[in-house]
């Protein structure tokens, strides 16, 4: 059987991961009223899709341990802010900033952190724009200010990214610098589909 105060540390990661899921809805909504209304005013979306998740245990351990973290509740709370991750997928490049713009503007999302690979792309070709927020959200007993991850990229983005992941996942097989550079091949492409997408939709007056 499990000692007492396992069995109460186990209550609390659940009651931590609860706050998670509540910012995600929270912030995952204001995205929602934000696409719906631009698509009143511009009849387009500026987000083709929203993804979520809650990070699982195992990633989070994996985590605290490369970042040779002690595992405690409050080590994670206060070192790990990716636990609620948001993924948010737009047309253009444009819409990307709009929308990070926008959500940044309001006056219960605080910024944390911005890590810009669109300007300043990972060597291995990784475009996205991360933001750390923190968005208000209210419960029983008050207020807290609650840690998200949100990742901000085009359609185009998003196909190098989600499967350049599944390629890397494939743990059988290591990945050569010659496959290596045809990926980083594949990430330009992208990144020149976004470009000219881009400016047909200045000449288009989008
Ligand atoms: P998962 O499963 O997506 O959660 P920090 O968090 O600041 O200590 P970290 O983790 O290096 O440092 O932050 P970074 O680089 O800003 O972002 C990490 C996340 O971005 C990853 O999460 C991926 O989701 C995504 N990412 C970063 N680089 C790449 C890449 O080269 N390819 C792909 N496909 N995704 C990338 P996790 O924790 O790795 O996993």
């Amino acid at each position: 059987p499990l000692a007492a105060d396992q069995l109460d540390l186990a209550k609390q990661y659940k009651q931590m991961m609860l706050i998670y899921e509540a910012g995600i809805r929270q912030l995952t909504t204001k995205l929602q009223i934000l696409n719906r209304e631009f698509e009143q005013s511009n009849d387009r979306n500026p987000i083709e899709n929203i993804k979520s998740r809650i990070k699982s245990a195992e990633s989070i351990a994996k985590k605290m341990e490369r970042k040779g973290l002690p595992m405690t509740l409050s080590c994670l709370t206060n070192n790990i802010f990716d636990i609620a991750g948001i993924r948010v997928i737009c047309p253009f490049i444009t819409d990307v900033y709009e929308v990070a713009r926008m959500l940044l503007s309001q006056t219960d999302v605080e910024l944390v952190q911005v890590k810009d690979y669109i300007r300043e792309p990972k060597e291995n070709g990784y475009r996205s724009l991360h933001l750390i927020v923190k968005i208000n959200v209210f419960f029983s007993d008050g207020m807290r200010q609650v840690p998200v991850e949100v990742q901000m990229r085009t359609i185009a983005m998003n196909f190098w990214a989600s499967t350049e992941h599944q390629l890397r996942y494939k743990k059988d097989k290591a990945i050569t610098p010659e496959m290596h550079a045809r990926l980083k091949k594949c990430a330009d492409i992208m990144a020149d589909a976004d470009y000219q997408m881009q400016k047909l939709a200045e000449e288009i007056h989008f």
